[in-house]
């Protein structure tokens, strides 16, 4: 077993993964910005290293702050969490060519799916259901694009080979607007993510957002943990996520979650990772992997009793999964409300200090947070501060113990969202369940 980790995020992930080692007997190593120096999960770790100032490009995103901090502190081990490094293939093999082990998969696998175009077509090779489109990058020949536009059928989406959660794309509804509109989402992905590669997708137009959680170790064995439901989202930004989605039988849940499992095997997968769909008319559609731990993992861990953290501590270790895929049940139901520091009109970050702080509590509540009375949440980083997630025996009493944890909540001197999220947990459409992607930002006026 690891016997030390170097955890290199921040926030409510990082106090998260710090439980999981204490569970396991590992020692912790907090690294952080000057601004989160009186963190109290910093202080709760074993050690703390200051790698920078509090710019995350300074701090959290600097690879080689980060490899001496493991170098000076004998760390055996980095787990990258979600955001920052944790889908930087050059971190993970600079991480692995320094001596550590590197919490996630092999960094060719990382490369592989952080590229959409040979993500895809790796899932395609595996047997996972994906999206009509072009099979690979785009060419400069107009006719030929035209041609491809024509058959895949308008509405077209093109979209950036580097891109992904949202950045570089573009819904083409006619061949007058095909060309120029390959040509804006080059430069665009040329300036982002210095990669013009393009390609090409049948534009689904009210999909929901439906994602399989994976385990994977390094002797070849892989399983699925079933599905979270995210569509309720906005501007790429998830607002509320659950486990099982609505509407997903068992049977689909199986089908679906064994050719995910399977295609893990294929491509030799090892971690935790996520395979993003897609799911319109009763059909699954691949877009993209995710190989980190996930901010949305805990409703998968609440329905299936796994603890996903844990896992992926012990595959890093070299162990076999703990659990075989007739091992993994599902029971009840699962909602996570992300509580961002925003505010509540206009969605801008609302940093400061925290003058009173109130978790609720009783039966099936779970906060995962790292915010306290006094807390100060810094402006550099993400606004979330921290996720309140309700689990019931089924999706009514979920959704009725997350009303009464939200009127409980206090986050008093910033402002927050806890009130977006009530209106949420009484919304019609919500109440019935499988809203799609646009949801949200329809009922908000956007
Ligand atoms: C799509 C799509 C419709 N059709 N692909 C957005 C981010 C990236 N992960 C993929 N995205 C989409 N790809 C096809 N072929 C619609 C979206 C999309 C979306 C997807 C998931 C969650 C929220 C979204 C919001 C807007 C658009």
């Amino acid at each position: 077993m690891i016997e030390k980790i170097v955890i290199a995020n921040r926030g409510e992930i990082a106090l998260r993964i710090q439980r999981a080692c204490r569970a396991l007997g590992i020692r912790t190593v907090a690294l952080h910005s000057e601004a989160d120096r009186d963190a109290k999960y910093v202080k709760l770790a074993d050690e703390s290293v200051c790698i920078g100032p509090p710019p995350a490009r300074d701090s959290y995103l600097n690879i080689p702050a980060v490899i001496s901090a493991a170098e000076v502190t004998d760390a055996v081990a980095i787990h990258p969490g979600y955001g920052f490094l944790s889908e930087n293939a050059d971190f993970a093999e600079r991480v692995e060519q320094s001596g550590f082990i590197f919490i996630g998969p092999r960094a060719e696998t990382i490369r592989l799916m952080g590229d959409k175009i040979s993500a895809i077509r790796a899932m395609k090779k595996a047997g996972v259901p994906c999206v009509p489109g072009s099979d690979g990058p785009l060419s400069g020949d107009d006719d030929e694009n035209l041609r491809l536009a024509e058959d895949i059928g308008y509405p077209v989406l093109i979209k950036a080979t580097g891109g992904g959660g949202g950045k570089g794309m573009r819904v083409v509804h006619s061949e007058a607007a095909l060309r120029n509109a390959i040509s804006l989402t080059r430069a665009e992905a040329k300036a982002a993510f210095n990669n013009d590669i393009v390609y090409m997708e049948k534009y689904l137009e009210n999909p929901r957002h439906v994602e399989f959680q994976v385990l994977a170790d390094e002797h070849g064995n892989a399983i699925h943990l079933g599905e979270r439901d995210c569509s309720m989202q906005r501007r790429h930004q998830k607002v509320v996520e659950e486990s099982p989605a609505p509407g997903i039988s068992d049977r689909v849940r199986q089908r679906m979650g064994e050719r995910c499992a399977d295609a893990c095997r294929k491509i030799g997968y090892r971690g935790a990772g996520t395979f993003e769909f897609l799911y319109e008319n009763g059909e699954f559609y691949f877009i993209e992997m995710n190989t980190r731990v996930q901010v949305e993992h805990p409703v998968t861990e609440l329905v299936t009793g796994v603890d996903i953290v844990r896992e992926q501590l012990l595959i890093a270790s070299g162990e076999r999964l703990s659990y075989r895929q007739k091992d993994i049940t599902w029971q009840g139901h699962a909602i996570e409300c992300r509580i961002n520091a925003e505010d509540p009109r206009t969605f801008m970050p609302s940093p400061g200090r925290i003058t009173q702080f109130h978790q609720p509590g009783g039966p099936g509540i779970r906060v995962d947070s790292h915010v306290y009375n006094n807390y100060v949440v810094p402006p550099y980083y993400d606004s979330m501060i921290g996720k309140l997630i309700a689990y019931g025996a089924n999706r009514e009493t979920a959704m009725a113990r997350m009303r009464i944890a939200l009127s409980e909540m206090v986050i008093d001197g910033i402002r927050t969202n806890i009130a977006l999220h009530q209106d949420i947990m009484n919304d019609a459409a919500f109440g019935v369940g499988g809203v799609n992607i646009h949801y949200l930002e329809k009922k908000l006026g956007l």
